[in-house]
Parts: structure tokens; sequence; C-alpha cells
């Protein structure tokens, strides 16, 4: 091993030694952590440990040139980082084995994540921004390998935003664009198209990221050999590497172990990727997983003995001892000093983290006791009630589970009883079960004053004579307004920027605004998304662009992964408000006509998602989301873009409220649900219909998550008495959905003379052409149809019996 360079200029050796000794003792008390962390599994305290050991070193050398403002997208073996940078202490460590839900004790996620899943809060308790500038930032991990991806983009591209475009406010997010975003990845999770897609995407934009792969050769049992061409990711990838006529990566490679050449090449991808904005990829190699991969197995079942021989061997932590006492740093002695106490404050760390989890637990299962106890004496059944409260006394490790189950199970014994002993039980199990709910159910949206549905509405308003325009120039026309106001608004896409998208509603905008602000991006759904989450992160206001709803399956699973997971997982303490704008419902054909909207309700919780009938109501919801801090995608009707629609005198005033129902015919007869392109199918039937005496309310949906928060449809339903709702999804989708929604939540059941419908479309995807869409989708006919059989059903001589 080589020497170690100056860490820093101008550093006395003492201070120089100083410094490797405390690397050491981070290094160390890393190990310790993981070692004693898989015996609490083992012993059954945690459920679950995936942990850091033999990627100690490497992590030192990172965290050295990680600086404040920067930030981190990383994945499960970033303990030893997050303790460098000082944002992990090791009762910290424990809590998050625990699960403990008190986020000042448990910063990662409040118990919500298993432990190793990491982050840093950006934001305040009022969902205001902290100055992110002067503290260390990490994005939340999540679990699925290579999702970290596209979002390190977004993390990195800001920094260029921030740099190069004039006029955005970047106090609290920026200091000249100087932020470096730093990404981990497992060796065999660059085997995901994630991967590969972020790796190019990133090479394109030119941005301050700096990929670390830290390399074991395994991916649990799984060697290199079938992961990766070669065997060798950095050579597979070394046509990105930068040449003086072409613009690409740095690619750099170390081994694991080497700390000096760690803190060299780690020192010099920060100042390359910091200064140039060029991206940086640093192969480390020569890792080892000491424990094997989780506490869910042993890797003695896959790694043959000449390997487990040679990780002994090649252990970094050791390697680094080793090079310590060759480099005369330390002797043996002052060494083994250092490792006693890591394992001495180890154990205390661990044993404070369990004692402060069980407290509050421990005082429910104590104030349940003496509850027990007061109704054993009370209750005809009181054997059965004494015999759960010693079970529940002798409980030692207690869960909230343990607790309520035997409270719960208790007061079926006093069922048919009358006292204040049963009275005080139930009393005390709804209050626990207030309390602790939203321990693990809070913080799916926002829950401050930035909370999209508090957007309050402003409707458009019109001249008298207003002029008819097609809808995408009310859209082109609100976006220029937007991008005008909010410097700190983006959006970009596939043929977003130099044609104004595909259907015009940005025309002439990158023009106007620049080749950043409406930005064009090659054909990678998941990283488009990425960028926008990254970004959103940091404070900026990305629209990222879905050309087709049809293809929002490539970035479903970061949606659904990453996006809608980030204000829950990290109890609100990061948000990432992006904007999804895309096209959707009727057009032509199996992937041009998607209106999957029930896959996005059930993927997307987290995520608003709004149905715009019209491109009046779509303006409103871009200028609501942008006053909000929840995600959103947004579905412009794709066959709305040439319809007229009045143009408002108010265009960049108005805002549709999230969560509200539209009445937009108002009838007596029988209610109908719909949104989207349908809507205008319907309305139409409509008048069929009244033509024939029957008088129907429709209702626009326009918001399907959040659904008709105020239960408007049950009071129309109270009035009519017959519901049918009618979309364009598969049969189950999202008119399941909304059925659910009137019949669970809104009760209406009490208030129906018919049985609820639903007509939908085919279950297989829409067929091409005029006649596939007349017999794929419902039509009017099918619509009018369908209205009519139920009030046939209801007074056939006067509505006789159509076919
Ligand atoms: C999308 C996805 N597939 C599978 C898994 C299960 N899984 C978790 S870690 C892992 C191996 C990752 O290996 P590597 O990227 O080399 O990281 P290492 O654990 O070796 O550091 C797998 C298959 C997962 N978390 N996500
Ligand atoms: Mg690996």
């Amino acid at each position: 091993m080589q020497p170690l360079a100056n860490l820093k200029n101008n550093i006395s050796f003492e201070d120089f030694k100083a410094e490797v000794l405390s690397d050491y003792k981070i290094a160390v008390e890393s190990r310790e952590c993981s070692l004693l962390g898989r015996r609490e599994v083992l012993t059954g305290k945690a459920k679950f440990g995936i942990f850091g050991d033999g990627k100690e070193v490497p992590q030192l050398a990172m965290a050295k040139a990680f600086l404040k403002g920067d930030w981190r997208s990383g994945y499960y073996r970033d303990q030893t980082f997050m303790m460098a940078i000082g944002e992990l202490t090791k009762e910290q460590f424990f809590a998050g084995l625990y699960a403990n839900t008190d986020i000042e004790l448990e910063p990662m996620s409040a118990g919500r994540q298993m432990g190793g899943h990491f982050v840093t809060h950006s934001l305040n308790d009022n969902g205001s921004w902290k100055d992110l500038t002067k503290q260390y930032n990490s994005s939340a991990d999540i679990s699925p390998t290579a999702g970290q991806m596209p979002r390190l983009l977004g993390l990195a591209q800001a920094s260029k935003i921030f740099r190069e475009v004039k006029g955005i406010n970047t106090s609290n997010f920026s200091i000249h664009g100087n932020e470096v975003a730093w990404g981990t990845i497992g060796n065999a999770s660059t085997s995901e198209g994630l991967f590969f897609e972020t790796i190019n995407a990133a090479g394109v934009l030119q941005v301050p990221m700096i990929i670390s792969i830290w390399d074991d050769d395994y991916g649990i049992s799984v060697h290199a050999r079938h992961q990766t061409t070669k065997e060798n990711i950095s050579e597979i990838l070394s046509g990105f590497q930068r040449d003086k006529d072409s613009k690409g990566y740095e690619i750099l490679r170390v081994k694991g172990w080497d700390y000096a050449n760690l803190i060299e090449t780690y020192q010099e991808a920060g100042a390359i990727a910091r200064e140039e904005h060029v991206p940086v990829l640093i192969h480390v190699t020569e890792l080892t997983q000491p424990q094997g991969h989780s506490t869910s197995g042993s890797h003695e079942r896959y790694k043959t003995q000449e390997r487990l021989d040679w990780e002994t061997r090649h252990d970094c932590n050791v390697k680094m001892r080793e090079w310590i006492i060759e480099s005369g740093i330390a002797n043996h002695e002052v060494l083994t000093e250092i490792e006693r106490n890591a394992k001495r404050e180890v154990r205390q760390a661990k044993n404070n983290a369990w004692n402060t989890f069980l407290k509050p637990i421990k005082k429910e299962q104590q104030e349940l006791i003496s509850l027990l106890k007061q109704l054993e004496t009370t209750s005809a059944n009181g054997v059965f009630i004494s015999k759960i409260k010693d079970t529940l006394t002798n409980i030692q490790d207690i869960t909230r589970k343990d607790i309520l189950s035997h409270a719960r199970k208790a007061l079926r014994y006093v069922i048919g009883e009358k006292s204040a002993e049963k009275k005080q039980l139930s009393h005390w199990i709804n209050t626990v079960l207030e309390h602790s709910q939203p321990l693990f159910s809070s913080h799916l949206y926002s829950e401050t004053q930035r909370s999209n549905i508090r957007i309050k509405e402003v409707k458009p308003t019109y001249d008298d004579d207003a002029e008819q325009v097609d809808g995408r120039i009310i859209l082109r026309e609100n976006f220029d307004a937007i991008f005008n106001h909010y410097p700190e608004a983006l959006v970009f896409g596939e043929d977003t920027g130099n044609i104004g998208d595909v259907n015009q509603g940005l025309e002439g905008l990158q023009e106007k605004y620049g080749e950043l602000r409406v930005a064009d991006t090659g054909i990678r759904e998941a990283t488009i998304i990425g960028q926008g989450i990254g970004m959103a992160l940091r404070g900026l206001r990305p629209i990222a662009e879905i050309q087709y709803l049809d293809y929002i399956l490539y970035a479903i699973q970061i949606i659904s992964d990453d996006l809608a997971t980030t204000h829950y997982r990290t109890k609100g303490k990061q948000k990432a408000p992006l904007i999804i704008r895309t096209r959707g419902h009727r057009l032509e054909g199996i992937w041009h006509s998607g209106s999957q909207m029930g896959g996005l309700l059930n993927l997307a919780k987290g995520v608003h998602l709004l149905v715009p009938r019209n491109m009046t109501k779509a303006a409103g919801f871009y200028n609501t989301l942008l006053q909000g801090d929840d995600p959103a995608i947004v579905v412009e009707c794709l066959n709305g873009y040439r319809l007229k629609e009045k143009m408002p005198n108010n265009l960049s005033a108005i805002k549709t409220p999230i969560g509200i129902v539209e009445t937009i015919k108002e009838g007596t007869d029988i209610t109908v649900v719909s949104y989207g392109s349908t809507l205008r199918l319907v309305e139409q039937a409509a008048k069929d219909l009244l033509a024939m005496g029957i008088d129907v309310e429709v209702i626009d949906a326009q918001s399907l998550m959040p659904f008709d928060l105020n239960h408007d449809i049950v009071k129309s339903i109270e009035k009519t008495n017959r519901v049918i709702i009618i979309d364009e999804d598969v049969p189950g989708g999202a008119s399941a959905f909304i059925l659910n929604e009137i019949l669970n939540t809104q009760n209406a059941y009490q208030y129906l003379d018919s049985a609820p419908k639903t007509l939908t479309a085919k279950p297989h995807r829409p067929a091409y052409g005029n006649d596939g869409d007349y017999f794929s989708k419902p039509s009017a006919e099918d619509i009018f149809e369908a209205i009519y059989a139920i009030m046939h059903e209801v007074n056939p001589s006067d509505y006789p019996k159509l076919r």
C-alpha cells in the first residue's frame, strides 16, 4: 500500500495521525454495530438486519470528500458513511434496527423502513425548508436495487440548474451549483436497467454526479460471472470515458481496502464533479462481506473456502489496521485499545437504544396490567381476564401488538357486562389505537398548510366576447405564465423542448425560457421521473413529462417505490413535490389510448392523480400544484388539444381544487360519475336521455386521488337514489375504486333504490381505429343504453325494453 499523501495540505503529522485514528475508530465502531446488530436479529429482538460490514473504509474516504450542501443517494451498505458525516449515531443505528417509531430517536424513518435505509431531514416540522447548503444531505434510501439511481440523476442535475439558470432564489438550496450528488450501488445491482439508463443520461446531461460501485463480486449468492459481462463493470463502461474530443465520464478504479488511495481517488473525483460538472464513476473493487448478505442466510452456503479465506485477508478494516502499523501511525496496543473501546461503546449504545425503545411500550403494558387487575375483580369472567393479565405480565420484550392484542381479547370476555372497569378498558384501547395508528400511517401526504388540498379554488372568469381557442393554446399560455412567475419551475421530457411537446402545449416556450428550463430528454421514462424527484428534493419545481400515459409503465416502479413513498417513509422530513404531466385516454390503439387509472390508483398511493376533462381544468390543476407540496400526476385528454375552449380572462390565476368533484349537469333520476374524455360522451348521452324523459345528474370526478373529499356524490345519490360510474379503464379498475369510495367511505348504500353499476372498457387493450375504439371503450350508445336499462328496471312502462 502507498503512504498517505497529506489528507489536507499543511496539516501537522500529529493532526494527520489523529485523523487517521479517528477514521479507524469509526470503521471499527461501525463493524461492531454490524456484528452486534446481527446478533440482535438472531436473538429475536430485531426483525431483519442488513449491514455495512466489509464496506467501511471506502465510505470513510467518500465522507471526507463530501461537503455540506452535497447529496447522497445510496443503498443499505452505507452506515459507515453516515456515521462519518455525523448523521448516524450508534444509538440511532440500533433504534432503526428495533424500529423505534419516535423520529427523534430513529431519524432515518421513525421505524417505517428496515435498518440500513438512511436519510437526513430537509424540512422543519411546518414543512418549510431547512438551509440545505449548511448541512449534509442524504435522500431517503429505498430497497429495490438500483432504485436510487434515477433520483441521483435529478439531485445532480439540480446543481447544474442552480449554476446555469438565472433568477432562481437559491438560498437554502445551493451555492453556485457547487453541490455534488454522490451515489452508491452494489456491483450486482448495476445489472438493472435503471443503472444503465441513469449512467447514459448523466453522461448526456453532464451533471456533477459521482457514482461509487461497492464491488464485492456477489449479489447475495450470485457471482459476478452471472451478473456482469467480463465480470467488470468499469471495463465495460470504459466507452463512457471522456477524452479531449468528447464529453463523457471520468472513470476511476481503486481497491476498497486501500485507505490511502481511496482518499486520493475521492478527492480527485470530488474536484472534477464539483468544478467541471462532469460525472465520475468510481469502481471500488476487492470488497468483502464478512457476515454474508443479510441476516436471512449465511454466505458459507455459496462461497468457497478459498473465497472465504481471501475475504478474511482482504477485509478492509484488517488492511487499514495493517497499514496504520506499517506507516508508523500507531502500534498494535493503541489500535487494540480503540477496538476494545468500540466494543464497549457499541454495547452500551445498543442497550440504551433498546431501553429507550421499550420505555413507552412498557408504560402501556403497565397501564393495561392495572386496568386488567381492576377488571378481573369485577367481571364474571375474572379467571380468563386474570390469565390474560398473567401472560401479558410475563412478556419481557413486549411489542405494541402484544399489548393491543391482549387488551382487545380481554374486552371480548366482558362483552355483555356493564361496569366502569369495562368502560375504562374500552376507552383505553380507543385512546391507544388513536395514538398508535398515526405512528405507522401518518404523512402519506403533506399535513401542513402546504398540502395540495388546502389550496383554494379560483374559478375561471370570462369576457362576454371571450375567444374560442384550441385547448393547447390555453395550456401554452398558462405554462408561459408559470415559467414567468416561477423561476424555479422547469419542464422536460421527450419532444418537450424544441417543438414544445407533441401537442404543442409548450410551443415557443424553449426559445423564451431556454434549453435548461424547457428541455428535450432522451427516451427514458424512469430517469425523467428520477430527474424530477431529485430536483424536487432540492427545492426546484420540476414538471416531468411522460409523453403518453401508456408509457408511464416504464416509470411506474420509480413513481411507486420512490416518489409515492418519499413523504411517508421520511415521516414528512423530505418532500418531492414533483408534477408529472402526461396525456392519455382515447386516441388510437393499444399503446396510445391508455387509461390505466386503476393501476395508478393502486400503485401510486402518496401521489395525487388528477384527470381534468379539458385544458382549462388542467391549467388550473398546474397552478394549484405549484402552490402545494404533494406530488401529482395530471392526465390531460389526448383528444382535447384541438377542441375549442373559451379563453378565461384570469388564466394564470385560476386554480382547480384537488379532491373536489364538479356537478356539470344537474338532474333528478340518476347520478352518473365519470371523468376525462369519457365525460364528453356522457354529456351527449345525457342530452339524448333527456329527450326520452330521463334526467341525469352528471358529476365530473376530476380528482381520483384524493377523491371527493366533501362527499358530494352521496349527496347527489341521496336525491337520485341511483348511481352509475362510467370510465374507459378496464373492468375493476378506477370504476371499482370509485364505487368503493361511494359505498364504503360515503355509505351511499342507504340511499340506493337500484343496484349500483359500472360501465367500463373491455378487459383488453383498446383496438386501433374508429371501430376499434367503438368496440373497446364505452360509446355514447353504450352509455345511453346502460343508463336506460337501469331506468327500465325501475319503471318498465315508462321506459319499455329497448332491445
Ligand atoms: C429490484 C430488486 N430485486 C431484488 C432484490 C433483493 N436483493 C436485495 S439485495 C440484492 C443483491 C444486491 O447485490 P449488490 O448490488 O452487489 O449489493 P451488495 O449487497 O452485494 O452490497 C438482491 C437481489 C431487491 N432488493 N430489489
Ligand atoms: Mg455485491
